[in-house]
């Protein structure tokens, strides 16, 4: 029946109330009230800047109404919600995205123009929200808006950081150089709502003691506030906009006034100092556990993040479960959280915390709400990324959970284990949440494992590895069932419409389908297919990247000084630093061709397809051989750039402080990008999936989500290469026990390797420890692919001397990407795991 109207006149109401901007003159006049207003300037004194502020202030008006509505929306249906715990969301911009998603684009670049503004100068005013460290934190936020996108009820938990990634800026000698990344300080962010009513104590250390009735006194200690900021997630032409909570710090009291009145002022913000450092930093390591990394106090910081971050997000889940007034058995029908990795993992004893002590639920019956509610998806297998806790600390930081875990492996692993294989000790061992040692350590993995309804790889290899490696002795107790995959994916809303206009509206207009309906359903590429045969459109299509590329040359130009030579043939490898991906055997191959190039005729480079090589990404701050890696980059680059031999035909550039913005102009842009782990070692890859979405085609080992774009694509449209997952171990085995030297392994690497330390690129002694992980362990087998690696790069050239059979290619990887879209990922989580289903607001 139709709602008693709350207070007042709804008349009044009604007539007070405002709707989205949808027509210029509409838009104007918002910007023109936020400069007045909220920012107290004019016309006379607004510079670029103070114009977006303005025009993002006009866009949030927006977005608040639309979000407002879906809350209330999904507060009255009460339907069954998903909740994605991620301790990173690498969001990137938020002004361009909200834009093209409300579908209001082409009325603000108007608008603004009409004040006297260029739209592009407003767009790089913002600055990125760079809460994660990469793929990880990336994939969270396009499964956030293909959430929205979908209409599904889906919110994000997370930290709101005062610093996200560090900045990196490179030294004269070619030295990662780390920079605090103050993303907050510009004032005011736009696209969030802090929601100082909504807050929640947590508690840290004291003392936890077993009552009779199997319950728990979890007492003293410290505890602090975790206050809720609401960031607003538009979906793609829909009302459906998000939710994604990030939670900040705060001391529970101001300070302590004991102190202060003493006149012991340091002791007295001690505390209050402690509580805000917990949402302070991101920690910059991916794919290194914490406690191998870091210092103790360090670890115990994270920790506290992650315990600070889940106990909030479970405090808001519970509370807002009870609202709806049903019994907790029914918990699992209204409550999915998926866990993003391990991070989140103590989201299973704090949620039996909160059953057994606070709504005295007995064991059994908590275990089961836990373990049909949460969700776990596995992001690597590389053994040095296995989270681990020490017990010590975490018996002294969180005693009632230890408590809980010691529980759950007295009551669920030791006793069906031995039910099902009785005796075997040493299966025990090898599975129990606890590892033994100096310190004895909980396995963050196992706990995630056992305590969950499905556990998830992010593509069909990993899963597969997933299952015989790391988690083998589980499957064997538990059963297939539980184990599966998800490949990745990404929103084409950013990767395609967003970061490469032209290509998105040529796309349009060829498949004669408007872009909100083909961006949502992004297997319709398929439909460009016939189109690699008509010459005008590939025409066109090459016009596009080449446009593109002299986009991204503009961009260095004007941020680095630096000429780009546009007729090249545009090489990019863009990620994070590490050996496993490998940018090693990539400098390495340049530095090959540079010698190669040295060695030939002037006759014969005039034959020779010119190329430019990007790198871009950030290393670990402690991660040595990975900044030995860049300074290996820079300094090579220096060489060979200024080599009026080669420097038609090859340069290479270092671009620093890699961001989500930078991709946005890099990928577009590319002609091949190279995605070249040792194979097995690369879960999924994501910007893989974006290059080929754009266009560009994929050097690549089989690993990954690279052999499930082979599969999509056609595997003459792919430029595969190296040894495969199988050999990885073996070769490993053979380089411990039966060491072959570089020289008879490999001669034209070896070749590399002696100019490099015989001072080609400066001091060689510099580069020896990275030299020596290749020539002592080579543990991610540069030796082993070098050769074909370099043969698959000549494919590469023999290919793009048929420019018409190129640009075929690129067209028909493109129309075959539509599997990739994050919209299939997220739909496949909700159908097969969260069962949610989409809730349309109107
Ligand atoms: O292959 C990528 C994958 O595409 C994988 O390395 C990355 O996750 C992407 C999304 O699924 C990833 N990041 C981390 N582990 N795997 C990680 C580990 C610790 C801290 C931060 C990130």
């Amino acid at each position: 029946g139709k709602e008693k109207w709350p207070r007042g006149d709804e008349k009044v109401w009604k007539e007070g109330s405002r709707s989205v901007n949808t027509d210029v003159s509409s838009v104007t006049k918002s910007i023109v009230n936020h400069v007045q207003t909220s920012l107290a300037r004019q016309a006379y004194n607004l510079d670029n800047l103070g114009a977006y502020q303005a025009a993002a202030l006009s866009v949030r008006d927006d977005l608040i109404l639309n979000w407002n509505e879906t809350q209330m929306h999904y507060t009255r249906k009460a339907p069954k919600r998903a909740y994605y715990l991620s301790l990173e969301f690498l969001m990137g911009r938020t002004f361009d995205n909200a834009l093209l998603n409300l579908g209001l684009k082409d009325q603000y670049r108007e608008g603004v123009t009409k004040l006297g503004f260029n739209m592009e100068d407003l767009l790089e005013q913002e600055r990125d929200a760079a809460l994660g460290n990469g793929g990880l934190g990336r994939l969270a936020a396009c499964y956030l808006d293909s959430s929205a996108s979908q209409e599904l009820p889906v919110w994000g938990y997370g930290l709101r950081y005062q610093y996200g990634i560090f900045q990196q800026l490179i030294s004269p000698e070619g030295q990662q150089l780390e920079q605090p990344d103050p993303w907050l300080a510009g004032g005011e962010n736009p696209w969030e709502l802090p929601r100082l009513d909504v807050s929640y104590e947590v508690r840290f250390y004291g003392t936890a003691e077993r009552l009779p009735d199997g319950r728990a006194l979890w007492q003293g200690g410290q505890e602090v506030l975790a206050v809720a900021y609401d960031v607003m997630v538009p979906g793609c032409y829909t009302k459906n906009t998000n939710n994604l909570r990030l939670w900040e710090s705060k001391p529970k009291r101001g300070f302590d006034l004991n102190s202060f009145n003493a006149g012991d002022y340091e002791h007295a913000v001690e505390s209050s100092n402690s509580a805000a450092a917990i949402t302070s930093v991101l920690y910059p390591n991916d794919h290194t556990c914490a406690q191998s990394s870091i210092s103790t106090l360090g670890k115990e910081l994270r920790l506290k993040q992650q315990y600070f971050w889940t106990a909030a997000s479970l405090a808001d889940i519970v509370r807002r479960f009870k609202n709806i007034g049903k019994p907790f058995s029914e918990f699992p029908d209204y409550v999915a959280i998926q866990l993003n990795d391990t991070h989140p993992t103590l989201a299973i004893p704090e949620l039996m915390r909160i059953l057994i002590d606070e709504e005295e639920i007995p064991w059994g019956k908590a275990w089961d709400i836990v373990t049909n509610t949460v969700f776990y998806t596995n992001h690597t297998v590389l053994p040095e990324a296995l989270e681990k806790w020490p017990v010590p600390l975490m018996e002294h930081l969180l005693p009632r959970h230890m408590q809980i875990i010691y529980d759950i492996n007295l009551y669920v692993v030791e006793p069906s284990v031995e039910k099902k294989f009785p005796g075997d000790r040493d299966r025990l061992a090898r599975m129990s949440l606890i590892e033994e040692g100096f310190p004895k350590q909980v396995r963050m993995a196992h706990l995630a494992c056992i305590g969950n309804r499905k556990v998830n790889g992010v593509a069909e290899l990993h899963s597969d590895l997933v299952k015989t490696t790391i988690l083998k002795d589980f499957v064997e107790f538990e059963g297939q069932s539980k184990f599966s995959n998800v490949t990745n994916g990404i929103t084409p809303r950013r990767w395609l419409d967003q970061c490469n206009p032209e290509l998105s509206a040529l796309i349009s207009k060829t498949l004669k389908v408007d872009k909100s309906v083909w961006l949502k359903d992004l297997d319709m590429l398929k439909g460009l297919l016939p189109y690699a045969e008509d010459a005008e459109f590939r025409k066109e299509w090459a016009a596009i990247k080449q446009r593109n590329k002299e986009r991204l040359a503009h961009h260095v130009e004007t941020t680095l000084g630096l000429t780009v030579n546009t007729n090249a043939m545009f090489d990019v490898q863009i990620k994070r630093l590490h050996e496993y991906k490998r940018q090693t055997l990539n400098i390495l191959g340049v530095i090959h061709r540079y010698l190669t190039l040295k060695q030939m005729s002037a006759a014969e480079r005039k034959k020779v397809n010119p190329r430019v090589v990007f790198f871009a990404g950030k290393a670990a701050p402690g991660y040595y051989i990975a900044k030995l890696t860049i300074r290996l980059i820079v300094n090579a680059a220096r060489i060979i750039n200024a080599d009026p031999d080669t420097r038609n035909l090859l340069t290479v550039y270092f671009l620093p402080d890699y961001s989500v913005s930078l991709a946005e102009v890099l990928i577009p842009s590319s002609d091949i990008s190279q995605h070249i782990s040792t194979a097995g070692t690369e879960a999924s890859g994501t910007s893989n999936m974006k290059f080929c979405l754009n266009g560009g085609l994929l050097v690549g080992t089989v690993d990954g989500a690279n052999i499930e774009i082979a599969e999509a694509v056609g595997e003459n449209n792919v430029f595969f290469f190296g040894h495969l997952t199988p050999a990885v171990e073996d070769l490993r085995y053979q380089h411990m026990y039966h060491p072959v030297p570089v020289e008879e392994k490999c001669p034209a690497l070896a070749k590399v390797l002696d100019k490099i330390s015989g001072g080609m690129f400066g001091d060689g002694g510099v580069y020896e420890p990275l030299l020596n992980t290749i020539r002592q362990n080579d543990y991610y087998l540069i030796t082993e692919d070098f050769d074909s690696y370099i043969g698959a790069l000549e494919m590469v050239d023999q290919a793009y001397l048929d420019k018409e059979e190129w640009i075929k290619k690129s067209i028909r990887t493109t129309a075959n990407m539509g599997k990739f879209s994050s919209d299939r990922a997220i739909l496949e989580y909700a159908e097969s795991f969260w069962s949610i289903e989409p809730v349309k607001v109107t």
